[in-house]
């Protein structure tokens, strides 16, 4: 009821929830509250299970390996020796190789980096699990399904140096790749629209009667976007084989994951909404982001439809070289994440297989460095940031169009003229 005033004066005024994170910088982290749940207890489905029959797989966590680095229960993707270490040395390589390029930010031989600490498992794991023909749509935080796909680092590099060696001409980001030999669709800066390009391509892959599916790959952050939503809608439609991956690493840049919904329900309970499979794993467990890729893969073969994962992991380090993470949040995070280090978790369980040891760790660990190294040496061969060794300028507008227009003729030319005038 309104009273004289037009109001309701029996109510409590209205207030706005705002979404704070539990740990500021300073503070004592405790994850007690934390229920990571038993590995190896979750269900698997069949591939072809109807959504409605596997809810609870949106809510809880897929976790295949124990704390003793043990494989258990249903999800198991029982992986070979030999496989296992492929994915660790894959994981190593990509941590190895963010380290260095980390560095040449810092020395001044690139504008800008991003590396994928403590996230290596699910890019890693997921391209062994896919075929390499599979089109990956990806973030710019999945250089390990190029490193995966044994895409040279010389390459990456240079594209990263914008130098001479760029086959992107200096005109992408520093870490926007593009391969399409790889299978990995151009880096788009603006997030989430990578989405709807996934699920078109799948559409169009089943349109065309082909059996190649693809991958859309994006932050927990990025799921407030609108190109997510519309995404998942037409990939609910259309039944379209696809991933949806969503890596929820708990922050975007210095946001942390309650303002993209994270309080309110899990990003994998995304997929409930619009009548997808839905799974929700541990995104630092190799095995587990092996196995749910593999079912969902299977899934969108068969004609099943997509399935939205959520990989739930811990961003370890800053969003970017232009961050500073201890500016926003407790320093204490990354040490006591209750899921750990996928790299430590992975070596553990080959260890506990009697198929690894600490030496061969050691001596892994020194041979991606060297391979980086030595990719290094000859990427910056070709040049580095502010050495003029980059893509002529007359190169800047071409490639967009077959025949030049007229007005990037003009524009091309007043760039000259500038340039010229202005002695350079
Ligand atoms: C449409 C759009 N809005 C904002 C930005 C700026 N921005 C770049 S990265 C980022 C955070 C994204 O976080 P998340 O999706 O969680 O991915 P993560 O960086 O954690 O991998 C933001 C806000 C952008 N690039 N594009
Ligand atoms: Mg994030």
């Amino acid at each position: 009821m309104t009273d004289e005033t037009g109001g309701r004066g029996n109510l409590a005024p209205l207030s706005l929830h705002v979404p704070e994170p539990k740990f500021r910088p300073g503070d004592a982290v405790d994850y007690a509250d934390f229920d990571r749940g038993e590995a190896g207890l979750m269900p698997r489905p069949d591939i072809a299970a109807a959504p409605a029959t596997m809810r609870d797989l949106s809510y809880g966590l897929i976790r295949v390996l124990d704390d003793e680095g043990r494989a258990t229960g249903a999800w198991d993707p029982r992986l070979t020796p030999d496989k296992l270490t492929a994915m660790l040395r894959h994981m190593a390589l990509t941590r190895a190789y963010d380290e260095r390029m980390y560095r040449a930010q810092r020395q001044g031989k690139t504008s800008f980096y991003m590396k994928c600490t403590g996230e290596e498992a699910t890019c890693i794991a997921a391209a062994h699990a896919m075929d390499r023909e599979d089109m990956v749509f990806p973030s710019y935080r999945q250089q390990g399904v190029l490193i995966a796909r044994d895409w040279p680092l010389v390459d990456m590099m240079c594209q990263v140096y914008s130098n001479a060696g760029d086959r992107l001409k200096g005109r992408q980001m520093p870490i926007m790749y593009s391969s399409r030999a790889a299978a990995f669709f151009s880096i788009s800066g603006n997030l989430a629209t990578q989405y709807p390009q996934a699920v078109g391509y799948a559409m169009a892959s089943a349109a065309k009667g082909d059996n190649k599916i693809a991958s859309a790959w994006c932050g927990e952050g990025s799921t407030a976007e609108g190109d997510f939503h519309s995404a998942l809608t037409f990939a609910s439609v259309y039944r379209a084989p696809v991933i949806l991956n969503v890596v929820n690493n708990q922050w975007a840049i210095s946001s942390f994951s309650g303002f993209a919904g994270a309080e309110a329900t899990t990003f994998a309970a995304r997929a409930v909404g619009y009548g997808i499979a839905g799974l929700r794993v541990d995104g630092n467990d190799a095995l587990a982001v092996y196995a749910a890729t593999e079912w969902a893969a299977d899934r969108a073969r068969g004609n099943h439809g997509p399935t939205l994962i959520e990989h739930f992991t811990y961003r370890a380090e800053g969003h970017s070289t232009s961050d500073d993470p201890t500016k926003y949040r407790s320093a204490e995070e990354q040490g006591t994440w209750p899921l750990g280090d996928p790299i430590v978790r992975l070596k553990q369980h080959l260890i506990a297989l009697g198929a690894w040891d600490d030496e061969r760790h050691a001596a892994m660990d020194r041979e991606v460095a060297e391979e980086v190294r030595a990719a290094g040496k000859e990427a910056e061969k070709q040049g580095i940031l502010g050495d003029g060794m980059h893509q002529p300028f007359s190169t800047m507008f071409e490639d967009v169009f077959e025949e030049m227009p007229w007005h990037l003729k003009e524009q091309s030319q007043q760039m000259f003229d500038e340039r010229k005038a202005a002695g350079i």
